[in-house]
């Protein structure tokens, strides 16, 4: 007998925006590779989480929400993701258990996927939220977005909160991948480069104390890193906004809220640096930056 043949690729997740999908990325890589927030249209990138076991590696492509584009920026998401789906060797729609399977955009999802050639899965998320009747009927009503994808696709129960489900998803996404090398050294956790997973913990930070349009109309971006001695880091970010009164709501009375965002963003960055880290946040306003196209090549959407 040979060595176990290693499974290897690439698991794209489709999903409405808030279903999930970063959060269950996050709990089957045990680090985390992508931000989560209770507000929708979180993710803007495409994110490959690395999972590696010792006869498989699992690269999870967290993907924005699929929503109807409104903008420059919500254009290059459904794009993003629609060649994401296209390139991967399978596809995992998160549907959102919480607020109810099977509407529209679940049913839009399952019908585009139904066209592509990639295995689909299905996880039901948030199950931890569901009542024993509630459960069922998700999980019937999920059955039957199956079934437009294919008569193979197979429907599984997960909360990404408490990973409960979580491994024997995993088990049957192995199973759908061709067998093959590593792709990513196995200590790799993303692809993202270092400064974009730092810009995106305080944008986090923004998200969670902010509402309505705020959490929508800001990006963050590093600036420079400077190291004056050993092990200390002086992060310079800019969070961006569209208008003087959004700049006001994140700068706060008196600078506290900008405060509390690098409080709060300061020990995941030093957690994801190895290091001591100085956060030196300033906002500035780029009106319209959503639907400006050389805004969003500088700030590295693409
Ligand atoms: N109770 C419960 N909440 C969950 C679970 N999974 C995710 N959430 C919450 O749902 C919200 C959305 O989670 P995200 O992971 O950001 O959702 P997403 O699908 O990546 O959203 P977008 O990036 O906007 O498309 C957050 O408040 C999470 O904490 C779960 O299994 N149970
Ligand atoms: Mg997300």
């Amino acid at each position: 007998m040979g060595d176990p043949v290693t499974r290897s690729g690439f698991v794209a997740l489709a999903g409405r925006p808030n279903a999930g999908k970063s959060t269950l990325v996050n709990a089957i890589v045990g680090e985390k590779v992508a931000i989560v927030s209770d507000k929708p249209q979180t993710t803007r990138r495409a994110i490959r989480g690395v999972a590696t076991g010792k006869d498989f590696q699992v690269v999870l492509v967290d993907l924005p929400g699929v929503q109807r584009p409104r903008d420059a920026l919500t254009t290059r998401m459904a794009r993003r993701v629609e060649r994401e789906l296209a390139d991967a060797d399978a596809a995992l729609v998160v549907l959102n258990g919480e607020q109810g399977v099977g509407g529209p955009g679940d049913h839009f999802i399952a019908e585009t996927l139904a066209k592509a050639r990639v295995p689909v899965t299905f996880a039901v998320n948030k199950m931890d939220k569901l009542d024993r009747g509630k459960a069922m009927a998700a999980l019937t009503t999920a059955a039957e977005l199956a079934a437009i994808t294919g008569e193979d696709a197979e429907v599984f129960p997960v909360s990404a909160l408490t990973g409960e489900g979580v491994d024997v998803l995993m088990a049957h996404l192995v199973s759908l991948l061709p067998p093959g090398p590593y792709l990513y050294d196995p200590s790799e956790r993303s692809d993202l480069p270092g400064s974009v997973r730092v810009a995106e913990l305080v944008r986090e930070q923004v998200l969670r104390r902010t509402r309505q349009e705020v959490p929508h109309a800001v990006e963050v971006k590093v600036d420079d890193v400077e190291r004056p001695r050993d092990g200390l880091a002086i992060i310079r970010a800019t969070v961006v906004v569209e208008t003087e009164s959004q700049k006001g709501i994140v700068i706060g009375s008196g600078g506290k809220m900008i405060k509390a965002i690098g409080t709060a963003a300061r020990p995941e960055v030093e957690a994801l640096m190895g290091e001591h880290v100085h956060l030196e946040l300033s906002v500035r306003v780029k009106h319209k930056w959503r639907g400006d196209d050389r805004q969003l090549d500088r700030l590295g959407i693409d």
